[in-house]
């Protein structure tokens, strides 16, 4: 009755790990039992960990940036090499450009992912939040299931300003939807980069100085301002300072709104990363920029505590030439060379081998911190977990096999990786999405365009107190009615 059957593994899931077998049907997990017999097709978990498939929820898939510089991967290279990572599923962005409405958007992004081997979404991001944009595309983007955006706080094309943001927050909350944030002070930024060009110190380790820790953390907390005074549901994206993480955890405990996430390349990499020769470090721009080792660790134990739900790639492929980071030349100064790094097929492999391997997570935060959290907060319900019912989006992982990261094994259209050479235990070597074997023995085994749009739920606030501003609640503000 069984199309296929993993046996003899050691599954696991955000709350349990147990031996156990799992029946698939019709893409489905049919069946968790100690033993079941049969299946069209029996795969042999023996000493292997049985997780579910993990969730990319962060990762830019053929994407113009605010500069219209396109990232080197496509729905296929991607959704390719993030399956070789690990994952059954991801969210990339869809962009908007000024000017542009959401619905042209969204029919250019369905066209790209077409070719996608992963089910997929996307979060939309907003950059021109006109009257159309907030009452009549928005809602039009919820009803088919796209259920959180992404707004940015830096760069002058794509900041909205607080008003902006306010306005976003406001419809969102109205329609069930989360805020994605970039959180980086526009003006702080922009008064750095002023004073470094007056000095010519434009090489690539100046970026990480342009963009100060307190530029993070200055903006994570008037997001969470913004967001709190209409009590709307909040994301920070790519958490890169203890002193941002410290504010996460603290609105919280408080009971706010708030999910963070924090991505490996804050973990392993510092700006030093960013003073290789020549041009070299350009490898290692992305925004907010790598810090240092104290900052390594106190992100990791924000990590261990509780402060993320994820960790994400926040994959953004610009390759090492003229089609990425140097179109605007050899030898840009640091403001004009694309940045963003690659990272989609590394994640887990990073994530498992330097915090399940290394004793610093258990195995339930990993599955957590990689599927389940984000099926969760992002609304995809049927996935991120192992029980009947749920997609079969299963990865079986070797928790022994080291390997060096090279870039071959990323399987994307990058020419370069920053995790090169980085000794990693713990591979993923079967993976499925909805029951399809889509990587095994080194093999990919997917068909182009096999993946699927997932439409998603509305964000899960259970347990999330939430904050009521006096101003806002009609029983103290004269009955005023600002935001619903
Ligand atoms: N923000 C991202 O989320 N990714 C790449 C660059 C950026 O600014
Ligand atoms: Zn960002
Ligand atoms: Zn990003």
């Amino acid at each position: 009755m069984f199309d296929t059957v993993i046996h003899s593994g050691t599954v696991v899931t955000a709350s349990d790990t147990f031996r156990g077998d799992i029946g698939i049907k019709d893409g489905r997990i049919a069946a968790v039992a100690e033993r079941i017999e049969g299946g069209t097709r029996r795969i042999d978990a023996g000493g292997r960990l049985v997780l579910p498939g993990g969730i990319e929820a962060h990762a830019h898939i053929a994407q113009e940036s605010s500069a219209g510089v396109m990232t080197a991967d496509d729905y296929y290279s991607g959704s390719v090499s993030a399956a070789f990572g690990g994952n059954s599923s991801f969210i990339p962005f869809a962009g908007q450009h000024r000017g542009q409405s959401v619905d042209d958007v969204l029919a250019t992004y369905d066209a790209r992912a077409q070719r996608s081997v992963l089910d997929y979404s996307y979060h939309l991001i907003i950059s021109d939040p006109t009257e159309a944009v907030l009452h009549d595309q928005l809602p039009r983007a919820f009803k088919r299931g796209i259920t959180s955006f992404k707004v940015f706080m830096t760069y002058d094309l794509m900041n909205l300003g607080d008003g902006g943001m306010l306005d976003i927050l406001t419809v969102a909350k109205e329609h069930g939807a989360i805020t994605m944030v970039h959180a980086e002070n526009n003006d702080m930024v922009k008064w750095m980069n002023r004073r470094l060009a007056q000095q010519n110190l434009t090489a690539p380790k100046y970026h990480a100085i342009s963009r100060p820790e307190l530029a993070e953390e200055e903006a994570i907390n008037r997001a969470i301002s913004l967001a709190k005074l209409v009590d709307a549901p909040l994301f920070i994206v790519h958490v890169s300072t203890a002193g941002g993480a410290a504010i996460v955890q603290r609105e919280k405990l408080a009971g706010t709104k708030l999910f963070a996430e924090t991505c490996p390349q804050y973990l392993a990499l510092t700006r030093e990363d960013l003073d290789r020769p020549g041009m070299e470090g350009a490898k290692f721009m992305c925004s907010p920029p790598v810090r240092d080792r104290a900052t390594q660790d106190a992100l990791w134990r924000h990590i261990q505590s509780g402060t993320f739900e994820s960790v994400s790639s926040d994959h953004a492929p610009y390759r090492f030439d003229a089609s990425g980071k140097f179109t605007a030349g050899p030898d840009a100064p640091y403001p004009k060379i694309a940045n963003g790094m690659p990272g989609i097929a590394a994640r887990l492999p990073y994530l498992f081998s330097e915090g399940v391997a290394k004793g610093r997570i258990t195995l339930q935060q990993f599955v957590a911190l990689s599927a389940t959290n984000a099926a969760k907060t992002f609304g995809m319900t049927q996935k991120g977990s192992i029980a009947p019912g749920m997609d079969a989006d299963i990865a079986i992982w070797n928790p022994d096999t080291t390997r060096l990261v090279t870039l071959a094994d990323q399987h994307d259209n990058m020419d370069f990786t920053p995790f090169e050479g980085m000794e990693l235990t713990g591979v993923p070597e079967v993976v499925l999405n909805r029951g399809h074997v889509i990587v095994e023995d080194g093999q990919l085994r997917a068909t182009e365009g096999q993946g699927r749009f997932v439409p998603r739920a509305t964000v899960d606030l259970t347990g999330k107190r939430g904050y009521l501003a006096k101003e806002l609640d009609p029983a103290q503000n004269f009955g005023a009615r600002i935001a619903p």
